[in-house]
């Protein structure tokens, strides 16, 4: 890869840069790259930022940045920085990302469609009992969010042989996916869910989404008895009491939550001991560093080439 000429600030109030310093200067050597805090006096040289939950002010001290590359698929992170700069944001798009997601959702849904917490339960009582095992294809399951991840989990849920749907803001055509789309879409979609999986970004219209009102949509003469919450899109999608509650009173049958409001999930939420529900730790799809680290440096490339950006958000939709 030839040497970015232009500086490259890192910013995060999160991660230790360290690491992806290495990487960037293994992958362009001779880079010019820093991290917060420590950008160096000339700050207003840098060109580029690297971001993932950057510090509230972070870009105060960059006034001639031309781009802000995001570290991950979702941007919510970045849009909740203060007087953030009217520059482009790039997102993180890449095989290795999708691939991963998918098998999350297929590793989730087969979970619960074999009721493997169930059978867990089973061994370690050492009951040997076999509980009705229903088809795939007789389970619907609903993705939230056909973008780039819920697009290619839905595919790879319908090659495991699930009846799948998809919503989403625009209209899709995806062979052997029924669609919906549209706040006026909503109904039917969720009327016609088992499993649902929400892969969906955190903007102002989808804050919360994931409530009682919703949950109650879901079919209720499905095959495992009461409907699935799959959340791998953001916590705060969901409202945390309404899962809890729908749980309870059967509204819900589980949940596999890979995501929350409050990350890492507080010792005291009642969701770590609920008995139906499966927690990650915001897993669901790591980027691999090496992977996202040489597709931003290709792009910088490209860009300071003269080539348009890719996988540039709208800051009006906010992803
Ligand atoms: P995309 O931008 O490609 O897709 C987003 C999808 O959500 C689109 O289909 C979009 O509709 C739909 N959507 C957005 N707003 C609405 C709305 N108001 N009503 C209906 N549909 C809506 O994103 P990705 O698929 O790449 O990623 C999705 C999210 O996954 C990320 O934003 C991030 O939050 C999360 N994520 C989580 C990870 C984890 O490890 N847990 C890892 C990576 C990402 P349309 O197609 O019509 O625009
Ligand atoms: C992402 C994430 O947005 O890991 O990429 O959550």
């Amino acid at each position: 890869m030839a040497i970015v000429m232009k500086p490259i600030a890192f910013l995060s109030s999160e991660w230790n840069p360290a690491p992806w310093i290495k990487r960037a200067e293994a992958a362009a050597p001779g880079i010019d790259i820093r991290a917060w805090p420590n950008i160096g006096g000339d700050a207003d040289g840098i060109a580029y930022a690297i971001a993932w939950k950057p510090p509230r002010d972070a870009f105060d001290a960059l006034p001639n940045l031309q781009v802000i590359f995001s570290l991950g698929a979702g941007v919510d992170h970045i849009f909740a920085v203060e007087r953030l700069p009217d520059v482009p944001l790039v997102r993180a798009v890449n095989a290795d990302l999708t691939a991963r997601m998918s098998e999350y959702a297929v590793m989730h849904t087969l979970m619960h469609h074999r009721q493997q917490r169930l059978l867990d339960r089973y061994q370690s009582e050492r009951i040997w009992k076999d509980p009705p095992q229903p088809a795939a294809a007789e389970v619907r399951v609903g993705v939230m969010g056909l973008g780039v991840l819920g697009r290619d989990s839905a595919e790879k849920l319908k090659i495991m042989g699930f009846d799948v749907a998809g919503w989403s803001r625009s209209k899709k055509d995806i062979p052997g996916i029924p669609s919906y789309h549209g706040p006026d879409g909503l109904k039917a979609f969720l009327q016609r869910t088992d499993i649902l999986i929400a892969l969906l970004p955190h903007t102002t219209e989808t804050d919360g989404i994931l409530n009682y009102a919703l949950f109650s949509q879901l079919a209720h003469d499905g095959v495992l008895g009461a409907p699935i919450l799959i959340n791998a899109g953001r916590g705060r999608l969901q409202v945390e009491e309404d899962i809890v509650r729908a749980l309870d009173d059967g509204t819900l049958g589980a949940a596999t939550l890979d995501v929350f409001v409050t990350e890492p999930l507080p010792a005291d939420s009642p969701l770590w001991t609920h008995p139906n529900v499966t927690i990650t730790p915001h897993n669901a799809a790591d980027s691999d560093p090496d992977a996202i680290t040489r597709g931003i440096l290709k792009q910088i490339e490209a860009y300071e080439r003269g080539e348009p950006l890719k996988n540039v958000v709208d800051p009006k939709k906010g992803y």
